[in-house]
């Protein structure tokens, strides 16, 4: 099924998306790599409107309930507490923001979103944590990039391939995070890596970028923060 969307996601039609960050990223091997100095929980928001004043970078992470998205978040700040990784999974609907300060004085969001594809929560919850998710990824204006969490162990699920296509049909630009990669053979994580790819590529002009990350090797995190980095970067040219 071809979805023109898709294919558009690049342009900028006159939407909300225009100051965002929409061309690939050039790496500056020059560049010192960022270093954070400090990474502090800040507030939780049941919506888009009570979220802190947009006035820095923000980069959000969502993916379905126990992909590893505490797990990352908790790696990237190279903080093992920051982000519960044993919060009671599908109860929090909330937006939580944590502040992050580099070295060199810059700073940015970094946003924990509620997962999607947790079985014990009821129609009405899911309707409303749809409203609140798309609000967020829409409206909140200094969102730069969502990072999609997908487990690596798996097969291309259509839970998270329906996601990123609904990414691509409101515009919001989107990298994807292959998780938990120590749990599997480097070659199945490959195979299921170039599987979710090859579903995208059906129906995708332009494929996001990827990460493969273990919160368990540290793996992955040098390249998220250089992908970050080179964000920040854009947005402040
Ligand atoms: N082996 C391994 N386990 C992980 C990794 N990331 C998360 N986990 C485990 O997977 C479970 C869910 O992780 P969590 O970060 O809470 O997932 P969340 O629900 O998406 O926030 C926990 O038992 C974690 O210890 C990883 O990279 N490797
Ligand atoms: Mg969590």
């Amino acid at each position: 099924m071809e979805n023109p969307a898709h294919n558009t996601r690049h342009s900028s039609s006159g939407n909300c998306n225009d100051a965002r960050h929409t061309t690939p990223t050039t790496r500056n091997a020059n560049r010192p790599p960022m270093i954070i100095k400090t990474a502090k929980y800040l507030i939780s928001s049941p919506d888009y409107t009570k979220c802190p004043k947009p006035d820095r970078p923000e980069y959000a992470f969502i993916g379905r309930s126990n992909v590893g998205k505490s797990s990352l978040i908790n790696m990237i700040a190279n903080n093992h507490k920051l982000a519960k990784t044993s919060a009671t999974p599908g109860k929090t609907q909330l937006i939580n923001h944590f502040l992050v300060e580099n070295t060199d004085g810059d700073s940015w969001y970094l946003v924990d979103l509620p997962g999607y594809g947790f079985a014990k929560v009821s129609q009405s919850q899911r309707k409303q944590w749809m409203k609140m998710i798309e609000d967020y990824l829409r409206k909140r204006e200094n969102l730069v990039n969502v990072f999609v969490l997908i487990d690596s162990r798996l097969s291309p699920q259509k839970i998270d391939l329906e996601f990123v296509n609904q990414l691509g049909e409101w515009q919001v630009p989107f990298s994807l995070v292959f998780t938990k990669a120590d749990k599997e053979t480097q070659k199945e994580v490959s195979r299921n890596v170039k599987a979710f790819l090859d579903t995208m590529r059906k129906t995708w002009q332009f494929l996001p970028q990827h990460f493969v990350t273990s919160a368990v090797k540290k793996l992955g995190r040098k390249q998220i923060l250089e992908a970050i980095s080179d964000m920040n970067k854009e947005q402040s040219e």
